[in-house]
């Protein structure tokens, strides 16, 4: 037997719960339905030693609520993942989320049915969900991509991959590990796992730029203080790019002297934290401006670690700085001046396979008791396209994106009615404070159900014109910038065989928000509409 809804959510982290919270107030029946045993969506997965959110507590939380926001306590500057997780496990209790949410439940397909204007959906345990609508709240970084070195399976030892932690934790203690990957999630755990293990060897493709975090507890009284202008701080965060109060110089980089340039390169260093990138204005767009930033950080990194060709092997020369996202880390660079520590550079002796005592190189071997795979995700088009989802006429969306994802708005696809993807391709989402992106996003969503409840509009479809136009935009604005420089999961290029197409919108957390308004403002502009009678047959 069928289950019928108004809305089918799929995902419980950030989006999912923020979407169903939104669609009951519209008095809409919704159902989420959530592979994972509870909410939390990535911060329920990467559970690994040092995960940690690369974005304030303060921002990287939700605003719908002023109660919520007033009622936390974040107790760090840069929360770790379990508070991240207590934190949406709180949300989803205060909200009385949960009643509407299936738990380990994985979607196998979503497919239109024309005939009815609804969207099936079935699950791995042979449910069928029946919804008006799907909203795909299924997350950027929620598909990891596999390990595929020949002879894993015959490793002797454990190993883990940092985005499938398992719940009760690692004890490195004592064991010869091996990390590989230096993006993210490699650059939090390394310190940490150097911490335990007898010897730790990190193994090296690419190197990717870091900046300290300078994290730090959170004073009770400094937050309650901060929280009596909480609503402004707000208010000003949506104005900016990503979504987060930056300080700026403004200008050029390049219009200053060396000397005021370093001071402002030397305050963002000391007070930590993302946000250099917005120092001046076009440390993003102008090659010389973003090599003098670049310069500062390759510095630092020689200053910090002690052996000369360490260093120069850690410190990233084939992008510019920010075309990959930057990464935040705590004590990274000192890692390498400790005796148990030992880098391979992967570009001079590749991985040849894995065998039973550990790593071959094409000179050498390393032998290891643990390896831990920090190779990161298929990003944002990989949960989507890991379902069998078909829109109308039963197109599948893997044909329709077999050249890249093509959205309108990054929030609708033509050919699959009623059907909207939250924080994905073709929106800023993924180089924002992506809680802030959710939330603009939810909210455009919801507004645009309420539009049609009220206009007895019973199915919206992306134009394809319009959708043309967007990813023409998409790909024009991310020309104009040094976005482009980087072999980054931006670019789906971490992935063999996926098509190189920079998928998130550069232009902003504001600059959506400009399109997002006026687009709903003008009845919905570029989105197809059918009317309640017309699409019930009648
Ligand atoms: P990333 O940033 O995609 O990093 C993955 C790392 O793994 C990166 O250093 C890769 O090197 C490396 N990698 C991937 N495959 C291999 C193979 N086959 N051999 C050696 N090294 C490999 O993922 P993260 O999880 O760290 O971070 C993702 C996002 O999460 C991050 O941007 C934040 O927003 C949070 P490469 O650069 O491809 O040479």
């Amino acid at each position: 037997m069928a289950d019928e809804y108004d809305v089918v959510i799929v995902g419980a982290g950030f989006a999912g719960l923020y979407m169903l919270y939104r669609v009951r107030q519209l008095g809409l029946k919704a159902h989420v339905v959530e592979r994972a045993g509870d909410v939390g969506g990535t911060w329920y997965w990467n559970r690994y030693v040092g995960a940690r959110c690369d974005v304030e507590s303060v921002d990287y939380s939700y605003s719908f609520s002023d109660e919520l926001q007033q009622e936390w306590q974040w107790t760090e500057r840069f929360p770790a993942q379990p508070e991240i997780l207590r934190y949406i496990q709180h949300v989803a209790d205060r909200f009385d989320l949960r009643r509407d949410i299936s738990f380990n439940t994985e979607v196998r397909s979503a497919h239109f049915d024309d005939s009815r204007s609804r969207w099936v959906l079935t699950t791995e345990d042979s449910r069928t969900l029946i919804g008006r609508y799907c909203v795909m709240a299924t997350g950027g970084l929620s598909t990891p991509a596999r390990p595929d070195f020949a002879g894993l399976d015959t490793f002797g030892g454990d190993w883990y991959q940092t985005s499938l932690w398992p719940h009760e934790g690692v004890d490195f203690s004592g064991k010869r590990v091996g990390v590989i990957g230096t993006g993210s999630s490699g650059i939090q755990c390394i310190p940490e796992i150097a911490k335990q293990a007898a010897h730790l060897t990190v193994f090296q493709r690419t190197p990717n730029f870091t900046l300290p975090a300078r994290n730090a507890p959170l004073e009770p009284d400094a937050l309650a203080e901060f929280k009596r202008g909480y609503a402004e701080h707000r208010a000003a965060a949506r104005k900016t790019k990503g979504g987060i109060k930056t300080r700026s110089a403004g200008g050029s980089a390049l219009a200053v002297s060396a000397e005021q340039r370093k001071a402002a390169f030397d305050e963002h260093w000391a007070r930590g934290g993302n946000g250099i990138t917005s120092l001046f204005d076009d440390l993003m767009v102008d090659e010389g401006a973003n090599q003098l930033v670049a310069d500062y950080v390759r510095d630092q990194i020689k200053s910090i670690v002690k052996d000369p060709d360490v260093a120069a092997l850690l410190s990233p020369t084939d992008h510019p700085l920010g075309a990959k996202r930057i990464c935040l880390d705590t004590g990274y660079y000192d890692t390498y001046n400790r005796d148990n520590v030992e880098l391979v550079n992967l570009r001079a002796r590749p991985i040849a396979s894995i065998d039973e005592n550990g790593i071959v190189l094409s000179e050498g071997r390393v032998d290891l008791d643990v390896i831990v795979f920090a190779t990161g995700f298929d990003a944002l088009t990989g949960a989507l396209l890991a379902m069998d989802i078909r829109g109308s006429r039963g197109t599948p969306l893997a044909e329709a994106w077999s050249s890249g994802p093509r959205t309108y708005l990054g929030l609708t696809v033509a050919g699959f009615p009623n059907m909207f993807t939250l924080a994905g391709a073709g929106t800023p989402a993924p180089l924002t404070n992506v809680v802030a992106s959710i939330e603009q996003q939810v909210d455009w969503v919801s507004d645009c159900l309420a539009w049609m409840k009220e206009h007895g509009i019973a199915r919206v479809e992306a134009d394809g014109a319009a959708q043309d136009a967007w990813v023409e935009h998409v790909f024009a604005a991310a020309e104009k910038t040094l976005m482009m420089r980087a072999s980054s999961w931006y670019l789906g290029a971490n992935i063999p065989g996926k098509p190189r197409v920079f998928m998130p919108y550069v232009g902003g957390l504001d600059g959506f928000d400009a399109i997002l308004q006026d687009v709903a403002h003008d009845g919905y502009r570029g989105l197809a509409m059918t009317l309640l009678a017309v699409a019930d047959g009648a």
